[in-house]
């Protein structure tokens, strides 16, 4: 594979390198903090917080407005646009971070690329009728993430004969789609999708081998943080266990050579980063 290539990830109007882990900030915009007489001051505060993320060292900046935990309800284009459209306008005019939108919805695509948005996280790997088409149309960058089920219903009974073999043969599937479709490998992460109908078992498995995942030699994209994951390993709940936790994987995944770390954490897990980085370097 292409080295240059595999170390890049590259938007429509500008690119990361991934020559070392970027670390990739969470920004959830929820439907509460944009409520009614809040929207300003909502607006102010997921801006203010995504720099605060970039000057702690995010090199990407993830916004959210759809919830995918485990059971969460859908919610319709108008309001996921409403959460997500302005804190894209907001940070792009202040900001020249790569801007990550969690979305699987093709109106959405189009519209926080055409506002400035440069790669299309979704949790459901573009497989939505027009998703794909939306993002290659913009150019945008894409993460495909594998997830077995729906959100509603993945953690009931997840199932494998081999979750890393599988995962990897649809991020293989996945991968092969979109470069079908038209969009340029080096604008592809894959996501083996940690918690996304997944056990504890298959969760250590994925993150055991989460360096073979890189499907097409694509770069592996590592969602791990401060999920439930980490409370069930430790059988101890609470945001310090799971913070630990998530730790503690960013710097696995840095000696294992993956590409992006999306956290909510990002001073810890840039430090993370920059340990692995040094104790990797040779002589
Ligand atoms: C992930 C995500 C993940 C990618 C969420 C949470 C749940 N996108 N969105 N990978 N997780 N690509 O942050 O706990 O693992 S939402």
């Amino acid at each position: 594979m292409n080295s240059n290539s595999a170390n890049m990830l590259a938007g429509a109007r500008r690119a990361v390198s991934l020559a070392e882990p970027a670390v990739m900030g969470v920004l959830n915009v929820t439907p509460d903090s944009f409520s009614d007489g809040g929207r300003y001051v909502a607006l102010e505060a997921a801006l203010e917080r995504s720099l605060v993320m970039i000057e702690q060292g995010a090199a990407i900046i993830d916004i959210g407005g759809e919830s995918t935990r485990p059971g969460a309800a859908p919610v319709s284009t108008e309001a996921e646009l409403e959460r997500v459209l302005p804190v894209v306008e907001a940070l792009r005019a202040r900001s020249e971070i790569f801007i990550s939108v969690d979305t699987s919805n093709p109106a959405v695509i189009q519209a926080v690329c055409a506002a400035g948005a440069d790669m299309i996280n979704d949790i459901r790997g573009l497989v939505r009728p027009g998703a794909l088409e939306a993002v290659v149309a913009a150019e945008a960058a894409a993460c495909v993430m594998h997830m077995q089920g729906e959100p509603a219903t993945m953690q009931t009974a997840p199932s494998y004969t081999d979750v890393v073999a599988e995962v990897r043969a649809f991020l293989d599937d996945r991968v092969r789609a979109c470069c079908a479709a038209g969009m340029a490998p080096e604008r592809i992460v894959v996501d083996p999708g940690f918690g996304f109908g997944k056990t504890l078992e298959h969760n250590m498995a994925l993150l055991r081998g989460v360096g073979e995942l890189g499907a097409a030699g694509r770069p592996v994209l590592m969602g791990v943080s401060r999920k439930s994951m980490f409370a069930r390993l430790f059988e101890l709940d609470g945001l310090g266990a799971r913070i630990n936790g998530s730790l503690g994987a960013a710097f696995w995944a840095t000696l294992q050579g993956v590409g992006i770390i999306r956290c909510h954490d990002v001073r810890e897990t840039a430090q993370m980063v920059c340990l692995a980085r040094h104790l990797m370097q040779q002589g």
